[in-house]
Formats: structure tokens, C-alpha cells, sequence
């Protein structure tokens, strides 16, 4: 597995009267559907465990922004380009919230930014994909962010205060996205034969990695069962992979676009869409760092962070100003 292994602090998960102290209460009021919040006792390893999600969180939002912003200057009318200037800075925002979620663990966002550009901190492999035609933007807005709304509506009820109420306003937020990906969609399959093709172009190379998105499946996933006992994850990777087949196929025939998967069928007795297998070797290439897009991503992030040290300089020395005037004042 391509996993950091945050330690934990256990190799298994233990019972209740296994626990002792401060851990089992804080279990407790887990259990209780009591949150969490800052300055509340915490085991070190949910700590560290939220640490390293929130930031993976947060990161994906700021990488996020990468294959939709180059978009903006080519969106094919006034109204798409105001519409995804102000989704992309959205996603500013979401990145934001997030850092501000972790920074109440005791991180610094310097660490974090700094474990972003050294590879240590991941963000989410959807993002190193390249966008090729205006139906991606459209693409992403359905399928990306109709998956993130997917596995971020529970994280509005997980066990920490900060990460939870963070959530809130995302999904909202990303309820607005997903739409307008879905519009851009509706508008290309409404079009010309030339427009649909590229509608369904889109669909085809976006389906497996958004899949992808959710994690490996439960049997591989290394951080699922402790998480889900420390109310950070309310739902498994398959859990919600299938919720977003289900609630994605009837989308995909009311566009009369064709989902890449020969496999795909409803399954009567289980009530869900059974789907094809999913090509892991690709997922796991990508997160290690060799998809198509990730050093461009990475260098990307890097060059921002380099040619903005003269700003963050004058802020600094701006602020140092103010408060030199304000101490000359007082005395
Ligand atoms: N990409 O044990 P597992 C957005 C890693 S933002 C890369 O199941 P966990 C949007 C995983 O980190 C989308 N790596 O892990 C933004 C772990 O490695 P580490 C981001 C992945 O944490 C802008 C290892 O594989 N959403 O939607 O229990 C525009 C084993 O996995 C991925 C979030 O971050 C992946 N796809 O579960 C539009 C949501 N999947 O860390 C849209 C919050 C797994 O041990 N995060 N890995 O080194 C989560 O819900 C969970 O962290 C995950 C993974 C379900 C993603």
C-alpha cells in the first residue's frame, strides 16, 4: 500500500474494555455522537489521523483548481466564464477552510504546504488528469463533484466540531458545482452531433478515475476501520463508490450518454448497479506520482508558492510596521 501509515497507536482495533482512562471516555462520547473539538483530550493518533486527512483534503481543493483554471480564459461564452471563475474560487475558499480545520490540530500551514511541495502529503488522484476540451469542465462538474458531494455529506456528522462544520458550507457549495458541470453537459448533449461526441468523450475518461477517487476497496483500505471507530469516516470507500454508480447512471441516460462499462447492470436483488472492475494498477501509479498530470501539478503548486514570497514579505513587513507605529503610540 501507498500509504503514509500514520501511527495510530494500536495494530488492531481495540474494544471499549480494552481502553483505559482518557481513551476510553474519549471513545465514550465517540459512541455518544458527542463532537470533538480542539481543546478536548484527544489519543494522539486521531490526531495525526485528521491531521494528515483534513490537509489531503485541503490540498485536493488547491490542486483542484489546477485543470479547471485553465478553462477560464477559453470558456465559450461570458456567463461559463463567470460561472467557473467563481466555482474555481470556491475552491480557494474550500482549501481555506480546510487548513484552518487542521491548523486547530496544532499544524502550521507552512508544515502543511511545505509536505504538499516535498511530496510527503497527497491530494486526491483526480486531479492529474488533463482537461482537453470544454466538455471536461462540464465533466468534472457532474462527476468530480458529484463524488465529492458523495463522500463529503458524511463528513459533515464526523467526530470533529472543526471538520464537520467546515463541511457544511462545502457541500453546499459543491451542490452548486455539480450542477453547473451537469448544465454544461445537458447544454453539449442538446447540441450538435459534434457536441455530444465530445460530451461522451468526456464521460468516458472521467468515469474510471472518479471511481478511483473513493479510495481503495475496503479489503485494501489500511486507515477504513479505525477511522470508522473514531467517527471520522461514516461510510466505506465501496459504500460510497456504489451510492455514486447509482445515483450517477440515470443522470448519464437522461443526458443519452453512454457509461464506459460493459459490465454495468442493475442488480434487482441487491437494489444497486453492479459495475466492472476497477483498474487498481492505474489508481495506485497515479498516487505514487506517475499519472499524466502530476509533476505539472506539483510544479505548478511549487512556482505559485516561489513567485508569491515577495507578497507574503511585504505583509509581514507591513504588519511589523503597524505594530511598531502602534507600541511608538502607546509609550
Ligand atoms: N487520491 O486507507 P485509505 C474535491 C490514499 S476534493 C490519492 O482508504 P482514507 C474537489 C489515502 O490517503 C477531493 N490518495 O485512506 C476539489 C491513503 O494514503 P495515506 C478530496 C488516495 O484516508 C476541487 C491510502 O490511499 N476529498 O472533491 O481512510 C474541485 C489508503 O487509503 C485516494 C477528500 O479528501 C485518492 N483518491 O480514505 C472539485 C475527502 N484515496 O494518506 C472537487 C476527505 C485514498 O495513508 N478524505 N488515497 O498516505 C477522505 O474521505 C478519505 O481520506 C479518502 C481515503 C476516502 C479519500
Amino acid at each position: 500500500m501507498y500509504a503514509q501509515l500514520v501511527e495510530t497507536g494500536s495494530t488492531r482495533l481495540r474494544k471499549l474494555d480494552e481502553l483505559s482512562g482518557d481513551e476510553r471516555r474519549f471513545q465514550e462520547r465517540i459512541d455518544a455522537g458527542i463532537k470533538i473539538e480542539p481543546k478536548d483530550w484527544m489519543p494522539e493518533g486521531y490526531r495525526k489521523t485528521l491531521i494528515r486527512q483534513i490537509s489531503q483534503h485541503a490540498h485536493s481543493e488547491i490542486v483542484g483548481q489546477l485543470p479547471e483554471g485553465n478553462w477560464i480564459t477559453r470558456a465559450p461564452t461570458l456567463k461559463r466564464k463567470a460561472i467557473l471563475l467563481a466555482k474555481v474560487q470556491d475552491e480557494a475558499g474550500h482549501g481555506l477552510y480546510l487548513y484552518s480545520a487542521a491548523e486547530t490540530l496544532g499544524v502550521s500551514r507552512d508544515q502543511m504546504i511545505d509536505d504538499l511541495h516535498s511530496g510527503k502529503a497527497k491530494y486526491s488522484s483526480i486531479f492529474n488528469y488533463p482537461t482537453l476540451s470544454w466538455a471536461d469542465i462540464g465533466a468534472i462538474g457532474w462527476l468530480v463533484d458529484g463524488s465529492a458531494i458523495v463522500n463529503q455529506i458524511p463528513l459533515c456528522r464526523c467526530s470533529y466540531g472543526p471538520y464537520a462544520r467546515a463541511m457544511v458550507r462545502v457541500c453546499k457549495e459543491e451542490s452548486f458545482h455539480q450542477r453547473q458541470g451537469f448544465d454544461i453537459m445537458m447544454a453539449l448533449c442538446r447540441g450538435t452531433p459534434e457536441q455530444k461526441a465530445m460530451a461522451q468523450d468526456a464521460l468516458n475518461r472521467w468515469w474510471w478515475p472518479c471511481l478511483m477517487m473513493f479510495g481503495p476497496s475496503d479489503a485494501e483500505s489500511v486507515n477504513s476501520a479505525q477511522s470508522a471507530q473514531w467517527g471520522i469516516k461514516l461510510f466505506s470507500n465501496d459504500e460510497l463508490r456504489q451510492k455514486m454508480v447509482d445515483q450517477t447512471v440515470p443522470q448519464a441516460e437522461y443526458l443519452g450518454l453512454t457509461i464506459p462499462d460493459p459490465d454495468l447492470k442493475w442488480n434487482e436483488e441487491k437494489g444497486h448497479y453492479d459495475y466492472g472492475a476497477i483498474e487498481w494498477a492505474e489508481f495506485y501509479n497515479v498516487v505514487k506520482g506517475n499519472g499524466p498530470c502530476n509533476r505539472d501539478r506539483l510544479k505548478a503548486r511549487v512556482d505559485a508558492h516561489e513567485n508569491g514570497a515577495w507578497f507574503r514579505d511585504a505583509l509581514l513587513a507591513y504588519a511589523d510596521k503597524q505594530a511598531q507605529r502602534s507600541t511608538a503610540a502607546a509609550a
